[in-house]
């Protein structure tokens, strides 16, 4: 794992040099919405890869990490945790796994559905678009969705299978779903009697390797990145941004503006981040939104809104057309 993070941060700063000395080629003919809408419709970008974080679920009424007021982070008193963060520590839940199996409950997957941001998601698929859909979110509603399993990256792991964490056998959704629901609350392994805990990736664990070898080749080859509904604070996902080619157009849609590095950080070759506010701006986009309005935006500028609003519309909800 080392080996190929050392490689995404030693590609930013071969990226942070580069940019300063190449004339980059500029692929939009403007830093807006509208630019990146004529790129789309241009058919010169053929691979577009989609990061995304909690922000992409609240409309689901799954709360985020650092919404404030809203977000888990600030709601999380009742447990009485040292920190908020030990909810989804390692070492914390292998003394005490009560707290977190609580929290699973009210959001293990099944209660929740997809929201419009998700949809588009899948229409950007159903159209050939995308390369790959690298999710930080453990919530599956990108598989309910319809993306498909080979588009997707559950970088963060998911809740759609568990493993013991002493003897590592494997169990499913269904069986953690009775286990969680049923009287156990606290699943035991059915061979070693160990806690069995769903595969998401917690502070302290590595991510999975998938994520490393698709990111690898995927990041090269996209021709515009859209990021919505994360913090861009968690790494190394956060880290991926500055990993596409300095040519590469990235929109970002999210409620409140992130991504961009300090200085320091710049000075010191960890990525350049996104860059809204200077004057040599010319591949970046914000789109200031609440996501599935801003995603709404997307497909009706691109000539799909009837296209999403179909996949907003499954069966039995003929409401929503
Ligand atoms: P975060 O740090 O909580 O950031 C969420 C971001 O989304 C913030 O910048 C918000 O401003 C923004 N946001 C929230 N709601 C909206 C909205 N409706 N429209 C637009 N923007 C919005 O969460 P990140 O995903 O960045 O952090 C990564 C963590 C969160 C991962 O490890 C996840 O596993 C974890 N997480 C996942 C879920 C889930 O699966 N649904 C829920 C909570 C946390």
């Amino acid at each position: 794992m080392m080996d190929k993070l050392t490689k995404i941060f030693a590609t930013n700063f071969k990226f942070n040099e580069s940019e300063e000395k190449v004339n980059v080629e500029k692929v939009l003919d403007e830093t807006t919405v509208d630019g990146v809408v004529k790129y789309i419709k241009s058919g010169k970008c053929k691979n577009i890869v989609v990061m995304v974080g909690a922000g992409i679920s609240t409309g689901a009424g799954i709360p985020d990490f650092r919404s404030p007021g809203s977000g888990l982070y600030d709601n999380l008193s009742k447990y009485k945790l040292p920190s908020p963060e030990c909810m989804f520590d390692i070492g914390f839940f292998r003394e005490n796994p009560d707290p977190f199996f609580d929290l699973a409950k009210q959001l293990f997957p099944g209660s929740f559905n997809p929201t419009p941001s998700h949809r588009f998601l899948k229409l950007l698929n159903d159209k050939g678009l995308l390369l790959r859909l690298y999710t930080q979110n453990i919530d599956t509603l990108e598989r309910i969705a319809g993306v498909p399993d080979e588009k997707l990256v559950e970088a963060h792991g998911t809740f759609h299978t568990s493993h013991c964490i002493d003897c590592n056998k494997q169990y499913t959704l269904e069986w953690m779903r009775e286990k969680i629901f049923g009287d156990s609350f606290v699943p035991k392994c059915e061979k070693c009697k160990a806690t069995v805990k769903p595969d998401i990736v917690f502070f302290g664990e590595r991510l999975p390797q998938r994520f490393f070898m698709l990111a690898e080749e995927d990041f090269d080859k996209c021709d515009l990145l859209i990021i919505i509904g994360t913090s861009l604070t968690v790494q190394p996902f956060a880290g991926l941004i500055d990993t596409v080619s300095p040519k590469t157009p990235r929109l970002l849609i999210n409620k409140t503006k992130c991504g961009q590095s300090s200085q320091l950080a710049r000075l010191l070759g960890m990525g350049s981040g996104l860059d809204f506010d200077s004057e040599n701006n010319y591949r970046d986009v914000l789109l200031l939104e609440d996501c599935d309005k801003g995603c709404q935006q997307l497909a009706d500028a691109l000539g799909w809104a009837q296209d999403l609003k179909l996949l907003c519309a499954p069966e039995g909800r003929r409401e929503w057309l």
